[in-house]
């Protein structure tokens, strides 16, 4: 099998410089062409996950992989994925060549479309990759979109996205996002459990959230996530915790207008700082990110 043209045009490098050839950004995902590399990266990835994720994983993220048509064997092919999630939650994966304009994405979000990166990360970038490749974005996200609270949560983050950019608090409610969707984790069973995307496609961040002595783990408040920066290039310093699911359905139905002029006036909070207002679930050492700094 032939690597697919689209890869040299819309590869890793190129993103967003590459003009779109549909307005929507979607391409071919050209599941035919992916070659026996390929398969054999998101196979590795996949079975170093599977070993991980029991008792990390929330429960909604264990039972969506396992209704879905996935396997380590091969990259799954977005078609079959999107029959059986449209047939549970209304939503559908379409292929992108990686990141999109903002409210490209939103308008997917907006209409129920999951956005996939197409390509697959290379050997050598097993561990860390910028653009969300097929693993992030399938593996990641998808089994969680299988649960009707999450599916609708995005789908109003995506609603919200062009109105928040309009008013200019796009970086507030990215947060919420980033905090939750990607690095969430909730209570379960009496422990913390992982459900963001960012963490379940990431073998050493599974860990670091959950066991590392280093981050905090905050209870979720949204006026104060929204005020918090993140990082996009290491370990999260704070991961926020939520009760259940149905948080994220109760978070949907608020109205965030008046909420974005509260934090605007209350100012940004660095990754890693700590509220006497907080409820922690683990107040972290910083060790982790001390270290980085200092070296
Ligand atoms: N595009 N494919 C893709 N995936 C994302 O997660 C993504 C994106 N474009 C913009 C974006 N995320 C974020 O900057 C917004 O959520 C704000
Ligand atoms: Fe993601």
């Amino acid at each position: 099998m032939n690597a697919a043209p689209e890869k040299t045009k819309h590869g890793l490098a190129a993103g967003l410089e590459a003009a779109p050839e549909n307005p929507d950004w979607t391409i071919d995902q050209g599941w035919e062409r992916y070659s026996a590399e390929e398969h054999g990266v998101w196979k590795t990835l996949f079975e170093r996950q599977s070993k991980l994720l029991p008792g990390r994983a929330c429960r909604a993220f264990v039972e969506g992989m396992q209704q879905l048509p996935m396997r380590a064997d091969e990259i799954p092919d977005f078609r079959r994925v999107s029959d059986v999630l449209m047939k549970h939650t209304g939503w559908q994966v379409v292929a992108v060549p990686g990141l999109v304009p903002d409210d490209v994405f939103f308008d997917h979000l907006a209409n129920r479309r999951f956005p996939a990166g197409q390509f697959i990360r290379k050997p050598h970038e097993l561990d860390y990759l910028e653009e969300p490749d097929v693993f992030h974005d399938v593996f990641g996200h998808v089994p969680m979109l299988m649960n009707p609270a999450l599916a609708d949560f995005i789908q109003a983050y995506g609603q919200g996205g062009m109105r928040a950019k309009e008013l200019g608090v796009l970086d507030k409610l990215a947060r919420v996002y980033w905090y939750t969707v990607e690095f969430g984790l909730l209570q379960e069973d009496g422990g913390l459990r992982i459900y963001g995307a960012g963490i379940a496609s990431s073998r050493t961040e599974s860990l670091f959230c959950l066991e590392d002595p280093s981050p905090n783990r905050i209870r979720f408040d949204l006026e104060r996530v929204m005020r918090t920066r993140y990082r996009i290039d290491d370990f999260q310093e704070s991961y926020f915790v939520i009760r259940d699911l149905d948080e994220l359905l109760e978070l949907a139905q608020i109205d965030f207008a008046p909420i974005y002029q509260r934090v605007g006036q209350a100012g940004d909070l660095q990754p890693g700082e700590v509220l006497e207002s907080d409820q922690l679930f683990t107040r972290g050492s910083g060790d982790y990110h001390r270290a980085r700094r200092a070296a």
